[in-house]
């Protein structure tokens, strides 16, 4: 590299200390060029002050460089994934999962994408729904930190999960869990990628008719922690290997797995153990007392489940479970006798369970309570071989005393939510209603010894509303500290007015330093993201831009309807067209051919190009087709043509000069 820019930068950070200390005397860019000349001018043309200006330059990455770390961030009702870079918090994509996209032809006519999204042919529900709302990403780990394999992530309103796979970054499997009719938090993969769990949020009628009145809550409605084993070799839900326990109808929410001291256990808060169930028109006029939120927030204390998921494999191994629509399930009773599942209380109405990264420490928090209750591990173990009880509660699952699992509680602020972790022993946690995030030292285990352990460092101001946050790596058992990007609900005033619904905020805070500083913020007009995870790009190994000449994406393999180049065709068949063919910059082989009304059009479209990046789209008019097909990738197509027309199709990616004049004609002649 010539020497020109590397003194520029050398320049600039001689005036951005200058810059800073300007900063903090309160003036905007008032010094003059000096010996920082240039960049100065700039910052003072744009009104930055020194701390924005330092900011800009530490989060900017030029083209041709690359971020340093991915954030798949879930997209909400949206039904999607969004991926963007850190520092930039520039969106790199978006990947569908529950909702279809033109633009990667997901869901419009290509066996891939519709096979996907009917997500098992023998759910009835499945095949009709078009959306999800994706809440917890969950990569895929090996020893406790992340893989770069697999991504899963749930629909929280219709109970399923999904699986992307990180090679192309494409779904490749929703499954509708068995007995799940909603779940909320409790997505989560155990440190080798054993399992990934996801939990019911409400319970659901286990009743036969799947119907039970509102009235036999108590007696008819179960939930279930569910433990998907992982196919290691292509990361899709092995049910063979999976199994379920049966919970008590209390709404089991945010989830974690142990890991390392921890490993082998999970852990579930839960909400509504007063099993309210609202009504609040009852009887013609609103009765507030009825309501489900002040009668789900009338105990003090709610449960959090911990979960022993390796007793539970010993106890499905020797037949200890029952068939429920397919999926094998460890009943209450067993679960309970067999010391599978035990509660903890937990102060009323939590909201996040998050284990820290040495497994010692698993910090609640608590939406009506200040504090960060820090339960420990070590103590859990103790109690529950000492069946240290305080009773059972009304389905006999016994309670550990609170005294002897909860090590520490920590008073955090207003509000407390979601808790992320650092590589220097402290916990940061959202506070919704402070509009913050408190950061706080965990204890002698996370490297905090007397007098410094369990003690609110600070709160970091945002804005606005935040509901979860990350921390690089924040979520494996060697987080990066560094970044920390905090995920605000509401951003008010930050952007400028694009109507009446308003993006949401990323806000990217440096917390490599002893005080957190906010460095940028990064409106998200597409939602609404709930979690998201956030990994070193280097650690994403696996990832492909181009596939082998051939390849179905669904198997990873030659598709038995790929072709080379030459090996075009069209066979009929009575009334089955089978078209062979290719895409290739800038024509499709074949270009026209001839159908009629009633015939079944059956096509098998292969990208003959390795370059990457040379994408080909194909879109038929009228009939609601629109494939993307990348490199070396076969996409089929059958169609039932079922009115006639002379039709235009087209490439729809601008793939080449001639991008324009890659298109072709299908006759349908009426019969
Ligand atoms: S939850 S904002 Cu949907 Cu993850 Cu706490
Ligand atoms: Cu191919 Cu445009």
């Amino acid at each position: 590299m010539a020497s020109g820019p590397q003194v520029s930068r050398r320049t600039a950070l001689g005036w951005l200390a200058g810059g800073v200390a300007a900063g903090a005397a309160g003036a905007r860019f008032g010094f003059s060029s000096g010996s920082g000349g240039e960049l100065g001018d700039v910052a003072g043309a744009r009104n930055l002050t020194g701390d924005e200006a330092r900011a800009a330059l530490e989060t900017f990455v030029p083209g041709g460089v690359y971020d340093e770390y991915f954030i798949f961030s879930s997209g909400g009702h949206s039904g999607q994934i969004m991926v963007y870079g850190v520092p930039s918090l520039r969106l790199l994509k978006v990947i569908p999962v529950f909702t279809p996209d033109a633009w990667q032809g997901y869901g419009f006519g290509t066996d891939q994408g519709n096979l996907v999204l009917d997500g098992g042919v023998d759910s009835a529900k499945s095949n009709t729904l078009r959306w999800g709302d994706t809440h917890h990403p969950a990569l895929s780990e090996t020893e406790g930190d992340y893989d770069g394999r697999f991504l899963y992530i749930n629909d929280r309103a219709n109970g399923r999960i999904a699986m992307v796979d990180l090679r192309d970054f494409k779904t490749k499997q929703i499954l509708d869990v068995p007995n799940l009719q909603t779940s909320h938090g409790g997505c989560f993969v155990t440190p080798n990628s054993e399992y990934v769990h996801i939990s019911s949020m409400t319970p659901c009628p286990v009743t036969e008719s799947g119907y039970a009145p509102l009235s036999r809550y108590k007696e008819d409605f179960r939930g279930f922690s569910t433990w998907l084993a992982i196919d290691q070799e292509d990361g899709r839900f092995d049910l063979e290997r999976s199994f379920q326990i049966e919970l008590p109808p209390y709404t089991q929410d945010l989830a974690d797995a142990g890991k390392l001291t921890s490993f082998g256990l999970g852990f579930i808060n839960s909400y509504n153990t007063e099993m309210a169930t609202g009504g609040n028109l009852h009887g013609g006029h609103a009765d507030p007392s009825k309501s489900l939120e002040s009668a789900a927030t009338s105990n003090d204390y709610d449960f959090l489940h911990i979960i022993d998921w390796q007793r539970a494999e010993e106890v499905v191994a020797e037949g200890g479970t029952r068939i429920r629509n397919g999926m094998r399930v460890v009943p209450l009773e067993t679960a309970t006798s067999e010391g599978i599942l035990h509660f903890a209380p937990e102060p009323r109405n939590p909201h996040g369970v998050d284990v820290n990264p040495t497994g010692d420490y698993i910090c609640v928090a608590g939406k009506l309570d200040p504090n960060g209750n820090v339960y420990s591990t070590e103590r859990i173990r103790a109690a529950i071989e000492a069946q240290d009880y305080d009773g059972t509660d009304g389905f006999g699952v016994p309670i550990l005393r609170l005294d002897s699992v909860l090590e520490a509680q920590v008073e955090l602020g207003a509000g407390p939510l979601h808790t992320q972790f650092d590589d220097q022993g402290y916990a940061y946690t959202s506070l919704f209603l402070d509009t913050a995030i408190a950061k706080w030292s965990l204890g002698p285990k996370a490297g905090h010894g007397e007098g410094d352990a369990f003690k609110l460092v600070e709160k970091i101001p945002v804005h606005y509303n935040i509901g979860h946050l990350v921390t690089a790596e924040g979520d494996t058992v060697h987080p990066d500290g560094r970044y920390m990007v905090a995920l605000n609900k509401w951003s008010i005033d930050r952007f400028p007015p694009v109507g009446t619904l308003h993006p949401q905020n990323f806000q990217l805070i440096d917390i490599a330093g002893d005080s957190p500083r906010m460095l940028s913020d990064a409106p998200i007009g597409n939602g609404e993201p709930h979690y998201v995870q956030m990994i070193n790009r280097e650690k994403l190994t696996h990832v492909i831009q181009v596939y082998e000449p051939g390849t179905d994406p669904m198997t990873w393999k030659r598709s038995p309807f790929a072709i080379d180049a030459g090996e075009e065709r069209v066979e009929r068949d009575g009334d089955e067209v089978v078209v062979y063919m290719s895409a290739q910059r800038s024509h499709f082989t074949p270009d026209t051919f001839e159908t009629k009304v009633g015939d079944l059009l059956r096509l098998h479209i292969t990208n003959v190009e390795q370059t990457p990046d040379a994408t080909h789209g194909f879109a038929i008019p009228a009939y609601n087709i629109e494939a993307s097909i990348d490199p070396g990738e076969v996409v089929n197509i059958d169609l039932t043509l079922d009115r006639a027309g002379t039709f235009a199709m087209y490439c729809t990616e601008f793939c080449s000069a001639l991008h324009l004049e890659m298109q072709g004609w299908i006759e349908v002649a009426p019969s």
